[in-house]
């Protein structure tokens, strides 16, 4: 074919279809499993050679292509992907796709395996014997079943000692039953009967295995499978659709295609804008109105708070209040015990504090935006300062009249001792204590009548200072907590923007390129 275009001087073409010879047209096969189910093992066991690491960590969300290219090298085609190019010409027409776990991956569908399993040819499941079957390759089989280029392939990876299976054969069969049974309820009979089931321990295959002749049987069944069968068909296939692209390029429907997945890829774009777009204006207004909420019921808590204190004050004269102020506080400190710490009033604050119903909201409003509803930190804390500020309320005022209630007698004694100097003709004298004495009554009775009054004003000057810098420390607090959260949600969008845009990016250089190669062709032909 490169020699038949190159003959008719398509240079362009030609190339282009070298490109394609080298990437696209492989049959991938990709193998998918849990975390630690022996995935990588299992692909250097059949390629014997350590290429990939074991027992890597579950966090790294890395999809890794081996196959067999002109230069061996290992390169990032992007943030997820990695190319591993061996010399091995068992790789020629086929990749083999190592995978990250799957239970982390199935969570976000967008994320990299996910969409790379959209594009694998065979996927081979990997299972442990003591877990064959989990929910998370169920919920793959089912997001995948109606794909019919998918094929299926089954490994059971038999962790425990084999010779149980060697003395006992109908072990394995049970096991592969088992599984059988299980695709029954997901793939068409006729895709169950096309998914080959082996079962054998990968670690013994390394061993040696003569120990385990039903288990060589199966590894040996296996490595036919993908080195002869789909490499076989994946030959002939290759062959096939180079042909097919290649008769297509000119007759443009390889263009109109292209710009049919570039304008669908625009289209989502534009979707996860407005998306953004909607998520953060309801943010906004959710935030808008805690605050408020907020607000709102921080003056009506103190509001109740005044009048029950009012209500304590009333039964109390200034002059009782001066005599004995502990009494007064007592019942003051005792009825906002009752009042705030027994009834409802502080879980209330907590939850008016707690985000979630707001985020649970917006889960429900935007399904397709990832957000984990967790606790947002110091909740408890943050409501148990406004108890303690609350019950220590009362001690903090002082006692006002007290001081005065002492001075009275003294003062009094002033005036009888001034009154009886005048008598006795000493009038300076008598005259300046008289005066002196008349002044510190005056004085001590004007305390002691104005306690009540006193008391009151200074309750509600530390109610109203309290009141203000719980609004302030409140509204400040959640509309920080409120703002980390968010931001993990933009985040999210971003990111998918992001990878949209890198997307349509390397696409409309694709198609660029597709169309400068036509329109040689044409002018040639
Ligand atoms: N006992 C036993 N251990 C195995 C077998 N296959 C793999 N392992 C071990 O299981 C661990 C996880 O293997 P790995 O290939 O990294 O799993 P992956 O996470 O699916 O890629 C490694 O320590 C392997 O040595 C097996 O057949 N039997
Ligand atoms: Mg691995």
């Amino acid at each position: 074919m490169k020699i038949a275009l190159k003959e008719l001087q398509l240079e362009h073409l030609a190339r282009f279809a070298e490109d394609f010879y080298h990437s696209l047209d492989k049959t991938h096969i990709a193998f998918v499993g849990e975390y630690n189910a022996g995935k990588s093992s299992l692909i250097n066991t059949l390629l014997g050679k350590k290429i990939l690491a074991e027992r890597d960590l579950p966090t790294t969300n890395r999809v890794v292509l081996v196959t067999d290219c002109p230069v061996e090298k290992r390169e990032h085609l992007d943030r997820y992907t990695e190319l591993v190019c061996v010399k091995d010409p068992k790789l020629e027409h086929i990749v083999l796709v190592d995978t990250p776990g799957l239970s982390s991956a199935i969570r976000e569908h967008e994320d990299a395996l996910m969409r790379y399993l959209h594009k694998a040819d065979l996927i081979v499941i990997v299972a442990p014997s003591n877990q064959p079957y989990t929910k998370e390759i169920e919920l793959l089989l089912n997001l995948l079943r109606d794909r019919h280029s998918t094929q299926w392939a089954y490994v059971i990876n038999i962790f425990e000692d084999p010779s149980v299976y060697e003395e006992d054969p109908t072990k394995l069969q049970r096991l592969k039953e088992f599984v059988k049974e299980k695709l029954r309820n997901i793939l068409s009979a006729e895709d169950v009967e096309n998914t080959p089931i082996f079962a054998f321990s990968v670690r013994a295959v390394r061993k040696g295995l003569n120990d385990y002749p039903l288990v060589t049987q199966e590894w040996e069944a296996f490595r036919k499978f993908i080195f002869e069968e789909v490499a076989e068909r994946a030959k002939k296939l290759k062959f096939a659709s180079l042909k097919e692209k290649v008769l297509k390029l000119p007759s443009g429907r390889e263009v109109l295609e292209k710009e049919a997945k570039l304008e669908s890829l625009l289209d989502r774009k534009r979707e996860w804008e407005e998306l953004k777009e909607n998520v953060l204006n309801f943010a906004q207004k959710s935030l808008k109105e805690r605050l408020e909420n907020i607000d709102r019921h921080i003056d009506l808590l103190f509001e109740v708070l005044k009048k029950d204190i009012e209500e304590v004050l009333a039964r109390y004269s200034s002059p009782q209040i001066a005599r004995n102020p502990q009494r007064l506080l007592e019942e003051l400190e005792q009825n906002i015990k009752v009042k705030f710490l027994v009834t409802d009033w502080l879980s209330d604050v907590e939850r008016l504090l707690d985000y979630r119903p707001d985020f649970v909201k917006m889960k429900k409003l935007f399904p397709t935006v990832a957000v984990e509803p967790t606790i947002p930190p110091n909740l408890q804390s943050m409501k148990n300062r406004l108890g303690e500020d609350i019950s220590k309320l009362p001690t903090a005022v002082g006692k006002p009249g007290t001081l005065a209630k002492w001075l009275l007698i003294p003062s009094l004694l002033l005036v009888g001792g001034g009154i009886y100097m005048l008598l006795s003709q000493r009038l300076e004298i008598g005259l300046a204590l008289t005066l002196l004495g008349g002044l510190l009554t005056a004085f001590s009775l004007y305390r002691v009548l104005g306690a009540k009054r006193i008391l009151q004003r200074r309750l509600e000057e530390r109610l109203n200072r309290l009141r203000d810098y719980y609004k302030k420390l409140y509204g400040e607090y959640y509309r920080e907590r409120f703002g980390e959260k968010l931001e993990k949600v933009t985040e999210y969008l971003d990111t998918n923007i992001e990878r949209l845009n890198a997307q349509i990016s390397s696409l409309s250089k694709k198609l660029q390129k597709l169309k400068e190669v036509r329109e040689k062709i044409t002018r040639q032909w």
